[in-house]
């Protein structure tokens, strides 16, 4: 209860921020997107991860404005980039389901002037336990206003390939459970091989997620990743330091 009231201040005061994780693109090899994850800064209990208030937030609402908000930070931060570096963000179910999303996307791609393919909106495959059909009509939608969208946490949700034929995700991102288990399990190579195919097939990107070692690195290039992320290549950065990183490239 404490902690509902904080996280309504939190919004207020300016205790939420982004970090920045890079994907790095292996064909290009090059980064060629940040994903942007959400901090609080709490007065008295420092820093807090957002595996311990984002269901606060969709318990109660909340995650409704404060996703609106990590949008058009997203989207400001990313403007200062090359073009052809991307943002993502994360969008909960809840946030999903609410009206209000398309309109937030609209406004905060104007506000910032930032290339509407510039931002990937990435969900998860639980938004699809049920009302399918609404589930796809608001993906197109927001497909419609040119941005992209990305499942990300693939593997770990329901039946899978029903709706990654319903619906053209630009990106799959493959959850890090398999990438832990690359160099222990035959099996898990086969899943990546299989997921990097499939998804060639339907003409998407996929990104690796939680790459720790260049053992699990070479892996996924042989399998036919396209993309990288993970704290290998990058753990996520504050904004400032990403000037820093294109001016060194
Ligand atoms: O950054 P970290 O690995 O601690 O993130 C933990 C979880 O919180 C991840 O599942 C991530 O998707 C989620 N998360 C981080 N930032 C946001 C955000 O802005 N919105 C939502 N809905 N989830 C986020
Ligand atoms: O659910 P989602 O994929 O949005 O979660 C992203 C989360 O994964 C972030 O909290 C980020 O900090 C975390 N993460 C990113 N790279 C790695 C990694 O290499 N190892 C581990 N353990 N976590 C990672
Ligand atoms: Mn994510
Ligand atoms: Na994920």
């Amino acid at each position: 209860r404490q902690m509902e009231l904080d996280l309504h201040d939190a919004m207020r005061e300016g205790q939420l921020f982004l970090m920045f994780q890079p994907l790095f693109d292996l064909g290009k090899g090059r980064v060629s997107a940040f994903e942007a994850l959400m901090r609080w800064q709490h007065p008295e209990r420092g820093l807090i991860s957002p595996v311990d208030f984002i269901p606060l937030a969709e318990d109660t609402g909340l995650i409704v404005p404060m996703g609106a908000w990590a949008i058009r930070e997203a989207c400001r931060a990313a403007r200062q980039w090359p073009d052809h570096v991307r943002v993502a963000v994360n969008v909960s179910a809840v946030q999903f389901r609410n009206p209000g999303l398309n309109t937030v996307v609209m406004q905060a791609l104007a506000e910032s002037g930032l290339a509407p393919d510039r931002l990937e909106l990435e969900i998860t495959e639980s938004l699809f336990i049920d009302n399918v059909e609404g589930v796809l009509a608001s993906l197109h939608s927001l497909r419609a206003l040119g941005v992209r969208v990305a499942l990300d946490d693939f593997g770990t949700g329901y039946s899978s390939l029903s709706y990654l034929r319903s619906f053209p995700f630009d990106k799959i991102k493959i959850d890090r459970s398999f990438i832990i288990d690359l160099l222990s399990s035959d099996g898990a190579t086969a899943i990546i091989k299989s997921i990097t195919t499939l998804a060639d097939a339907l003409g998407m990107e996929t990104t690796a997620e939680g790459v720790e070692n260049v053992g699990q690195l070479d892996i996924l290039r042989e399998q036919g990743c396209s993309h990288i992320q993970g704290f290998y290549f990058s753990r996520p950065l504050p904004e400032g330091a990403i000037a820093e990183l294109f001016a060194e490239e």
